[in-house]
């Protein structure tokens, strides 16, 4: 008989594959976002450097998909939702995802780490922004009115992801770690569990179609997709 702990903070740690089921795709795999190239070659400040036209492109699109009606929640994310709502303790998602699902879904106690599609970061006073549109090479930013140029608020490969400091805070006294739908091929992120791991004994648990990079240093692993595992583990 597995022992879970009844109260105390719950750290969640999602990544792409939480949104699949809502039609967005993963990264890495066959069909991956970044098919054909490798994700640490195009998501770079370099290679916004080189082409930033061809990189606001892609993130254009991502933007788009944001507004398709089809483009939702899923049960995976309303479950994270209702445990936030209904669990006597803390519950902490740290979210790798930059779509906006989890706060669609209800999830208020959030950290998007890698940054967010809906925000856009100003080149010149490095003011972070709501941005739900297309960006352009010539948008002027509202903060300082600089024609420096905007970026997508995203955390790229060699850049320093968001909040650290709470997040090894909460990693530090959580009572139970839950990684859903992340590959574990992306740090600082795939080091959680290890931190989890090291600072107590707090149960570790990983839900994903298949084992990730890191299976080995959780103590549990659930197998299957996100859209039933999630919810069946809340109930
Ligand atoms: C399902 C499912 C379903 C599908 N149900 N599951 C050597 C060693 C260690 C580190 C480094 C190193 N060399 C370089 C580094 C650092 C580098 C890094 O990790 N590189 C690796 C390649 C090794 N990291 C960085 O540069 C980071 N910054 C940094 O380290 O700063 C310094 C620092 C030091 C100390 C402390 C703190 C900081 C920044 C990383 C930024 C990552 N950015 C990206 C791109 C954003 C752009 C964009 O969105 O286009 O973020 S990369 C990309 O990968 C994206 C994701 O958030 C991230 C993780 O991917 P994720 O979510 O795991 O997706 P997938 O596709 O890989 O996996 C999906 C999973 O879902 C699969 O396992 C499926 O099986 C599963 N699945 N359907 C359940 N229905």
């Amino acid at each position: 008989m597995k022992r879970y702990p009844t109260d105390g903070l719950i750290v969640v740690l999602t990544g792409a594959g939480i949104s699949a089921e809502s039609g967005l795709a993963t990264f890495r795999g066959a069909g991956g976002l970044w098919e054909g190239h490798r994700v640490e070659d195009v998501a770079t400040p370099e290679a916004f450097a080189r082409n930033p036209a061809l990189v606001q492109r892609f993130y254009n699109l991502r933007r788009a998909q944001l507004r398709d009606p089809a483009v939702r929640p899923n049960a995976a994310h309303r479950a994270l939702a209702r445990l936030e709502r209904e669990w006597p303790g803390e519950v902490l998602v740290v979210t790798q995802n930059v779509d906006d699902l989890h706060e669609r879904a209800g999830t208020r106690n959030l950290i998007h780490m890698h940054g967010e599609l809906l925000r856009a970061l100003c080149l010149a006073c490095n003011d972070s922004m709501p941005w739900s549109e297309d960006l352009s090479p010539e948008a002027v930013c509202p903060s300082c009115g600089g024609k420096g140029g905007l970026r997508p608020d995203i955390v790229w490969f060699g850049e320093m992801p968001y909040r650290m400091d709470e997040i090894y805070d909460a990693l530090t006294r959580c009572a139970l770690f839950l990684s859903i739908g992340t590959s574990g091929q992306v740090y600082p992120a795939a080091g959680f569990v290890e931190v989890v791991r090291e600072s107590g004994e707090a149960p570790t648990i990983e839900i994903n179609l298949e084992p990730s990079a890191t299976r080995s240093r959780f103590s549990e692993h659930r197998s299957g997709a996100a859209g039933e595992l999630v919810p069946a583990l809340v109930d």
